[in-house]
């Protein structure tokens, strides 16, 4: 674009309106600055806005997944169900924009299309839509971490007479499954939810399985009143032990080590956290991420627990993951295993045999044979944690471009911010807890932080702040390190960027646990926001008049 149209100045942008840039709106208000978010998609909800499919949720309990910034919110919310359906959540999103007055400074339906920092007045010039311009003195990438929905490239998608779709960007209006050939590629945690609600209602259902995954029963439910009104008297309190614990969500303590007791004394304590259900079990004994022999032994006893509900032991056998237990994301769900005991049905292997390409009428496998199709669902993931950024690809200080930064090594200090990007905060970044951790609490704590840190600049007439590289490297130094030790590392999943063709394979988050993370984090501002350096003078002076990407012409 030639001369794009420098409309307005502000404070802080804020790139997206979901969980993260709705608190952000809330919080940075509040401090009195002037604040502009701006959102691609039609409605606030992010995540919850996209993800539409039939059966999405929240792998983490709603009472859990919630903010905790309003005490009034808490206890004006009333949450249905154990883990609250989509619907649900995405309403829940509503009320809060609705109850904090936020829409009047949310612009729907407007893509962050770049951004470039102006070195001279220290400013961020950001271009929307590719036409419009704004600047603001901080930008707030609240961009959410799987944002980016990822189509193979599969050969002769064009060709195909059918319809096409994303769990990741389902159509507001639904999608016509009924009675129809419907095929869904990718067994994680979008299709492990999808795929009992698709098998009721098509004629016949394909799936099409490259990696078998461990899922664990959701057993969700309605949650009574009395149970909510205590939940709700109970608040501060869960707030506070939440806050200790590794993920975010506390849990019950195992009462010994796995490889101190038998195999039968063992059982009654797993079987215990199976019957509380979800992504706890990964809780099940404390060094289960790090120690081979108790991964395995869990992973074994989870795996007995799968075949139990399969009624085919030849279609069990293709259903059972062979990787460490939850080293990719553990999935959570509600009748996905026995959905292969419908005649309607059919799990196909990958490993066996292969998508050669798609053709008109449906996917032709590499054993010659076709599989005829009605409609093909992707469910197939995202380009995490740094795609939605890489996608803005803004330009930091001398012109530096955040796609050559992370092009051979994902580098950021504490997942908030990134050296040569002056002002430019992350939420949920690389190498912080964010997809080991409970997302909302992950999502407050940095928002707080990015307001206590905008407020620090402010009395301390300091104009930027930005890690200084040599912290930043050795960051993610340590994060390489904690990972390492971690059966994480051992598989390819979207945690190891291993999902997305030419993407650094790193892991993309801190693995050592919410508490040290935060600690260090106190510790960091404590000692006068070590790691970082500053340039004096007052934010936001010098807006330029007519913004420009200049560092990308
Ligand atoms: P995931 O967990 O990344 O799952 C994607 C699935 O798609 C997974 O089974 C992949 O197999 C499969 N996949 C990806 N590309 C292909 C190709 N080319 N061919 C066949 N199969 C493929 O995404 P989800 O949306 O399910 O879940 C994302 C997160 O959302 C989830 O973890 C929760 O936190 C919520 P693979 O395992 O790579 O072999």
């Amino acid at each position: 674009m030639d001369n794009p149209e420098h409309t307005d100045h502000f404070d802080v942008v804020i790139v997206g309106a979901g969980i993260a840039g709705l608190y952000a709106v809330h919080r940075l208000r509040g401090l009195g600055l002037r604040v502009r978010a701006y959102e691609r998609g039609g409605g606030v909800g992010g995540t919850w806005y996209w993800n539409k499919y039939p059966g999405c949720r929240c792998d983490i309990e709603s009472v859990w997944y919630s903010y905790s910034f309003s005490e009034e919110l808490q206890q004006e919310w009333d949450w249905s169900h154990r883990y609250a359906a989509q619907p649900e959540i995405l309403a829940y999103l509503n009320h809060v924009a609705d109850r904090f007055d936020l829409r009047r400074d949310i612009q729907l339906e407007t893509t962050v299309t770049g951004m470039a920092f102006d070195e001279g007045t220290q400013t961020w010039v950001v271009e929307l839509d590719e036409t419009t311009r704004v600047s603001a003195s901080f930008v707030v990438m609240a961009t959410g971490i799987l944002a980016n929905s990822i189509v193979p490239d599969i050969p002769g998608l064009e060709a195909f007479a059918g319809r096409i779709v994303h769990t990741g960007a389902w159509p507001e209006e639904g999608v016509e499954l009924s009675g129809k050939r419907v095929g869904i590629i990718g067994t994680g945690s979008s299709s492990i939810q999808a795929t009992p609600f698709i098998a009721k209602e098509a004629g016949h259902l394909h799936v099409f399985q490259r990696t078998p995954q461990f899922a664990i029963p959701a057993w969700n439910a309605p949650i009574p009143p009395e149970v909510m009104r205590q939940v709700k008297e109970d608040y501060p309190e869960m707030r506070r032990r939440a806050w200790d614990t590794i993920g975010g969500i506390p849990f019950e303590q195992a009462p010994h080590a796995a490889l101190e007791v038998t195999a039968d004394e063992r059982d009654p304590w797993l079987r215990r956290t199976w019957a509380r259900g979800g992504y706890l079990m990964i809780a099940s004994y404390p060094n289960i991420l790090f120690d081979a022999e108790t991964n395995a032994i869990v992973g074994e006893w989870v795996k007995d627990r799968i075949r139990e509900r399969i009624d085919d032991p030849e279609v069990a056998a293709k259903l059972m993951p062979s990787y460490p237990f939850a080293a990719k994301r553990l999935c959570v769900d509600t009748d996905y295993f026995e959905v292969y005991n419908r005649d309607n049905v059919t799990l196909v292997d990958l490993r066996e045999t292969g998508i050669e390409r798609m053709v008109e009428t449906g996917l032709r496998l590499t054993d010659g044979s076709l599989v005829e199709l009605d409609v093909l669902i992707f469910a197939t993931g995202f380009d995490a944690v740094t795609g939605a950024l890489m996608r803005i690809d803004p330009v930091g200080r001398n012109g530096l471009t955040i796609r050559e930064k992370w092009g051979e090594a994902v580098l950021a200090y504490l997942g908030v911010m990134v050296a040569g990007f002056p002002n430019m905060f992350l939420i949920n970044g690389p190498g912080s807890p964010s997809l080991l951790y409970n997302m909302v609490p992950a999502i407050e704590h940095h928002v707080d932080w990015i307001a206590d840190t905008i407020t620090y600049l402010r009395e301390h007439d300091q104009r930027a702040i930005e890690p200084e590289a040599g912290a930043e490297r050795e960051w993610t130094e340590e994060v390489d390190r904690v990972a390492g030790e971690t059966v994480y590392t051992q598989v390819n999943s979207w945690y190891m960027g291993s999902n997305v063709p030419g993407k650094v394979r790193t892991f993309l988050a801190w693995a050592g646990g919410g508490p040290r993370y935060f600690d260090r984090v106190s510790q960091d501002v404590e000692n006068g926001y070590e790691g970082f350096t500053f340039t004096p003078g007052e934010p936001g002076a010098g807006a330029p008049e007519s913004g420009s990407l200049s560092s990308r012409a």
